[in-house]
Formats: C-alpha cells, structure tokens, sequence
C-alpha cells in the first residue's frame, strides 16, 4: 500500500560534447590551421505541468533520469550536435524540492508551467578557437561541461477546491461518485480509499468544480496513525472544507464525538485547516438513524456557524441543496 503523491529521484542533466582537436587538410593547403569545432550543449531536463495527470506515480516506478549529452565537436569546424532536452511531464501542483536541503525549488501551480530544473553542461570550444599568434598548432581543446546532477523530492498537492475529510466508512467515495463522474471503489470495510479521487462537479448555475475524496482519518492521523497523514496535506490547499459524517444507525459511535475527532484531527495537523470555511454533511439518511443524535450534530454546527445538510448518496435526497450551497459558497 504505497501513497504515489510523493517520489524521491535522481536527475541528470547531458553533459556538453568535447571540442574537436583537428586540422585542415587540404590539397594545395601547406599547413592548414586548426579547424576543430565545439561540442553541443547538453540536453536540459525540464518540468512541466499537465492536468492530464494527477497522480507522481511513474516517478515511483522509474526514479533514474538522464538528458542526452551533446554530440562532440568535428572537423571543418563543424558544431556537435545539442543534446536533447528531456521533457517530464507532472500534474499540476506539484512542488519540486531539493532532496538534500528541502528548499523548494519550483512549485508548479498551474497548467503548463515549465522550469529547467537541471542545466545541461555547455559544450566545450574546438581547438579553432585556440591558435594565437605565438600558438598555431594548439593540440587541445576544452571538454564538454557536465550536466547538473540532482536528487529531488516530488510532492503533490492536489489543487481541488473542496476537499473531502472524514472518518473512514463515513460515505465520503460514495458522495463524490454521485455529485461528479469519479467513480472511486466504494465498499462497506473502512480505508476502501487508498488514494485521493479527484472529480469535478458540474453544478446547474456557475463555474464547475473540483472534490478531492481522500482515504478516512481516524484518531492520531496527525501523527501519522492510519492513512490519514500523508493525504492531510492533499486538502490544506482547498478553498472548502466538506466533513462527513455518517448519521445513520449503520455509523460507530456518536456523530458529534465523531465531529470531534476528525476536528481534533484537524487542528492538530495544522490550525489553519479548521479556519477554512467548512462544511458538516450527515450521511446515509436513508437508513434509519437515531434522531435525537442528528439533532445534536445539527445544533452543535449551529452553535459553531457550520452549514449543515443531510443527505443521501443512495436516493439523491439534499445532493442538490448541497451541490448549489458549495458552488455559491466557492464563488465568494
Ligand atoms: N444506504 C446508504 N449507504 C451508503 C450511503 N453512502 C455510503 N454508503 C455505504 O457506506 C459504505 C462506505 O462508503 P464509502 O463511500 O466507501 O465510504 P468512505 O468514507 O469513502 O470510506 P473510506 O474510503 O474507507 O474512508 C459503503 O458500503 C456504501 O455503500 C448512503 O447514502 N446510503
Ligand atoms: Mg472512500
């Protein structure tokens, strides 16, 4: 069970040719002088950011890159040829880091952002350039330079604008399979989610939008217990914060105690999570549930200025509401 929006790799950039030591030769020429041509520059490595992509999973099965060098310089001073730059592509919101320090190096926010991450060497000058007055016959050339050499952390943030938070079982799968074309594996055994789901919804009225699910969290997340840590940091970019919380009698425990672990959770991992705007959903109202505990919940977000729906992924029952309430709530 490996989480795939984080990879750590190696890069290398071409090295640049060898400068050519030559020199002319030609009937009727004596003594030709030097005519030896530089070498290509070596290819660059370049990211680039595509929202045809939304998971760093290639990067973990294959975590060796190497640009092509350049091509040596030739004779008649003729120019090696570049090496070719090798174009990686990423998703969007992905943010590059140096493995060594952790500094970032690039973020890239948005579709086509582009950065050279690592330089290829400069191709090294032909023994042309060399011959002087004092010094007709240079016998040398410079070599290439080497091409950057880098480790790197990718990380993923998946840019959504609502992300799901929740226990696990708690219906989170199930809501973004009914209100966007995501269709995540749904089962009734906690972490059935093992990464994040991505999927946009198309409201009737106004812009469309994206929901990231991701697997449940349970007590201690923060720490690193459960599935929970890796994804936290998937919905610390979302503009809206949708909690679910399963109401029915099919749910363990009290919603409200059920509210607090996950907003204990939250806080916990980073305050600024629980001052986004949120929003708290009942679900599985389909099934019979106790009453008195759904008005509890209802009341405590009340009390603490959470909007507040039920629903019911299975027979559609308050989708709509909620689908009009978010869409108006992310144009602000
Ligand atoms: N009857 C009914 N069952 C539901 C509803 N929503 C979800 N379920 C069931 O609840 C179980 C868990 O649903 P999931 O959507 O997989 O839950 P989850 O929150 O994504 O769970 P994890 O990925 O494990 O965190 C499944 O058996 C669903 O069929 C609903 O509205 N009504
Ligand atoms: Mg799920």
């Amino acid at each position: 069970m490996k989480f795939v929006d984080y990879a750590t790799i190696y890069l290398k950039a071409g090295d640049g040719g060898r400068g050519a030591v030559h020199f002319r030769r030609e009937k009727y020429v004596p003594r030709g002088g030097p005519d030896g041509g530089d070498g290509g520059r070596g290819g660059h490595v370049i990211f680039r950011a595509t929202h045809e992509l939304n998971t760093l999973l290639d990067f973990r099965y294959k975590r060796e890159y190497r640009a092509e060098g350049g091509a040596h310089g030739q004779k008649q001073k003729m120019h090696g040829r570049d090496g070719k730059d090798l174009n990686l592509p990423v998703p969007v919101g992905t943010m590059i880091k140096d493995a060594v320090s952790g500094d970032i190096i690039a973020d890239l926010d948005h579709d086509g952002a582009e950065v050279v991450i690592a330089k290829g060497g400069r191709g090294g000058l032909g023994n042309s350039h060399f011959a002087t007055s004092t010094r007709q016959v240079p016998k040398f050339a410079q070599p290439g330079e080497e091409g950057a050499e880098l480790n790197l952390i990718l990380e993923l943030k998946l840019l959504a604008d609502v992300g799901l938070v929740g226990l696990p079982n708690a219906g989170k799968s199930t809501l973004i399979s009914v209100v966007s074309s995501a269709r995540p594996k749904i089962a009734d055994y906690p972490f059935t989610t093992l990464v994040p789901n991505l999927g946009v919804v198309k409201p009737e009225h106004g812009r469309s939008f994206v929901v990231a699910d991701i697997p449940g969290l349970i007590e201690g997340a923060h720490r690193g217990v459960g599935l929970g840590f890796q994804f936290l940091r998937h919905v610390e970019r979302t503009s809206l914060l949708l909690h679910c919380v399963d109401v029915s009698e099919m749910g363990d425990g009290d919603p409200v105690e059920n509210m607090r672990t996950i907003d204990s959770e939250l806080a916990k991992f980073s305050p600024e999570l629980l001052n986004k705007p949120r929003v708290v959903v009942g679900t599985k109202t389909d099934i019979a549930g106790n009453k008195e505990r759904q008005k509890q919940l209802e009341a405590l977000c009340k009390k603490e200025r959470i909007a507040y729906f039920a629903v019911s992924a299975a027979t559609g029952t308050g989708i709509k509401k909620l689908v009009t309430y978010l869409a108006a709530a992310l144009k602000k």
